[in-house]
């Protein structure tokens, strides 16, 4: 292979098991423009990860826990400025603003390739650039594709390992010439000679850009996941949408990547179903893809196959198959504890990287509601002193774990499966303490597509200033669709009139109905799966349901109740449908489409119409 030359940075040293040129003369190329002072090709060995992560316990990134309490555990404390995506920096630099649509930053594709080649020029001074290979999905998956991160944060090599297929087996499945995702990553604080290094190096200017043309990444000065960890959120939703949409632009059949967690779930009998489920940022799809049924649903089995993203594809039958392409879950920690999900907490007891919670005084993690009650002491995720007298959050309500899904008690044996598992139900859900019901299934393609495409959550203290205002997340995929949304919207219609009778059956869910003291009425957790065995029950034409303005939701006899007291009056106040509220609900829904009347699909708008008139009836 050729080993080009670098001036004045550090020599490329390409390992000898890298066979293509291509990517190697890329390496180069973001090495002459950011010059770090170091290159390592990252293999995505153990010993490379115990390495890495050494060297930022040294470093001050990283501190161990405990060994006896968390064996293999490492916390790392952000700067308290680098908690989040961010999504006001977050850019779809299409050829032209339409493409990227009005739901997405856009500035012109070489005005921001300026900016950027501005700000990464000598970004990576003093540090070493890492080399990330990394699969999204089984390698070799026809479903997978490859990406290649550059970054200058070991903190993101090592969470990469986790979370994707990542190291020297990527490049054997790439061969001389394969295609992959280019994504270059800074923490955009290049260290003169000398200077000391913080903790958590991150610039306040930050941009997170894709190129959806030439599926590139750039992303620049955060640290903290999904803004830097680029196979997640950028690659795995932003480019991988644009990239199902644009294979069937094409003329092939197409895909999805969705924000949806799979899960399996087998009856006592033996019978399976996968289903996909679509939820807005921390609005519990890790507790739902590890649920545990309730003791009365004895013999009923809830497996998971992924808890964040789904890409989905027609298999050769016509029907829609989808694997995880991720490997780990980068998951909230705060509300996560033994009654919550308890196979989550089973996940992290060992070689997990927790970031922003707090640390006990025996060298423990602790975050909000792990614990009835709070330790009397901690440092708390900004490395302070914490005693419950001390009026603030002890871990980051964004405080995250870090876990390799082969840890999940509960991963289904399919999960790595190279075919993906065939879906039987898509489930998309909100947060709303009004007007939309526990349980609906859509009559048909259209109007399930409808559903999701008016899908809203009501913002809560921790998110907004305004509390209680519905913001519209279409399919929870708001910040994370890679072009238009209509044409987003567009392509699930064309995607389910391929094969009308294979498509998978569409429900919504709203587990947040409250009562008039502001409560929850509903449960949730492990009884959700009773919502779920409803709609099993449905898929297989065994459960009843009544039809009103919106869909079809069951009625209280069509669901089990064994073992919960739940009465019929409490089923009434969440499944109630309240003509008033349903009115001022769909001039919402005409306000989301008045925003997105460029390309619109008409059985959208006719949708919305047919349901005007069933009002007005
Ligand atoms: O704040 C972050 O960077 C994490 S975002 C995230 C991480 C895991 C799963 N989902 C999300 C999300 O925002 O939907
Ligand atoms: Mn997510």
């Amino acid at each position: 292979m050729n080993q080009p030359v670098l001036q004045g940075v550090a020599a490329l040293n390409v390992p000898a098991y890298l066979k293509h040129q291509r990517l190697i003369n890329w390496v180069a190329e973001i090495a002459a423009l950011t010059k770090p002072a170091h290159i390592v090709w990252c293999d995505g060995s153990q010993e490379e990860y115990e390495r890495l992560c050494a060297d930022m316990v040294a470093a001050g990134t990283l501190q161990k826990l405990n060994p006896a309490k968390r064996p293999n555990c490492f916390l790392a404390l952000s700067d308290p400025s680098d908690v989040a995506r961010v999504e006001d920096r977050t850019y779809i630099c299409s050829a032209t603003r339409e493409q990227a649509g009005p739901t997405n930053n856009w500035i012109a594709p070489a005005e921001m390739r300026a900016t950027l080649h501005g700000l990464f020029d000598g970004c990576m001074q003093g540090r070493t650039m890492y080399v990330v290979p990394f699969s999204m999905g089984p390698l070799g998956s026809p479903i997978a594709h490859i990406g290649v991160e550059l970054s200058d944060s070991p903190y993101v090599a090592v969470n990469m390992r986790i979370m994707t297929r990542m190291g020297k087996a990527v490049y054997e499945v790439l061969g001389s010439d394969g295609e992959f995702v280019p994504a270059v990553h800074s923490v955009g604080a290049p260290l003169a000679a000398g200077q000391a290094d913080v903790a958590w190096p991150c610039n306040p200017t930050k941009y997170i850009v894709h190129y959806p043309e030439t599926r590139e990444i750039w992303s620049y000065g955060s640290g903290y996941g999904g803004n830097a960890l680029l196979g997640k959120k950028c690659c795995a939703l932003r480019i991988a949408s644009t990239m199902g949409k644009q294979e069937a632009a094409a003329g092939g059949s197409g895909w999805l990547a969705e924000h949806m967690l799979i899960l399996g779930v087998e009856s006592p009998e033996g019978k399976k179903h996968y289903v996909a489920a679509a939820f807005p940022s921390a609005c519990g799809k890790t507790n739902f893809a590890m649920m545990i049924p309730p003791p009365a649903f004895n013999g009923w089995k809830v497996t998971t196959i992924g808890d964040d993203i789904a890409w989905i594809k027609p298999g050769q039958d016509g029907r829609l198959y989808a694997i995880n392409p991720e490997a780990g879950y980068f998951g909230v920690a705060p509300g996560t504890n033994e009654q919550t999900n308890a196979n989550c907490m089973a996940s992290m007891r060992a070689n997990t990287i927790f970031t922003n919670v707090a640390l006990t005084d025996d060298g423990d993690v602790w975050w909000e509601g792990l614990t009835r009650q709070a330790p009397a002491h901690l440092i708390d995720w900004q490395g302070k002193d914490w005693t419950p007298a001390s009026g603030s959050k002890a871990a980051h309500p964004n405080s995250r774990f870090t876990v390799a899904a082969t840890q999940n008690p509960v991963l289904d044996p399919a999960w790595d499966d190279p075919a993906g598992v065939p879906l039987s139900a898509f489930i998309f859900g909100g947060r709303r303490s009004t007007t939309v019901p526990l349980v609906t299934q859509a009559r048909n393609w259209t109007e399930g597509v409808y559903m999701a495409a008016t899908m809203g959550s009501e913002t809560t203290a921790a998110a907004a200033a305004k509390v209680g205002v519905v913001r519209r997340d279409p399919f929870a995929m708001l910040p994370f669709i890679g072009y238009n949304m209509s044409d987003y919207f567009q392509h699930w219609l064309d995607i389910g009139a391929s094969n009308p009778a294979a498509m998978p059956k569409i429900f919504c869910v709203n587990w947040f109905r409250t009562d008039a003291e502001g409560r929850f009425v509903w449960p949730g957790f492990g009884d959700n799966m009773r919502v779920l065995k409803w709609m099993l029950d449905r898929i297989e034409g065994n459960a009843g349901g009544v039809d009103h303005l919106f869909g079809t939701s069951p009625r209280f006899d069509d669901m089990n109740w064994d073992g919960l007291p739940f009465t019929r009056a409490q089923f009434e106040q969440i499944t109630s449908i309240d003509g008033a509220a349903w009115h001022d609900e769909v001039k919402l829904h005409d306000e989301l489409f008045d925003k997105l009347a460029y390309h619109l699909p008409q059985a959208l708008v006719d949708t919305r119409l047919a349901l005007q008139s069933r009002m007005a009836a």
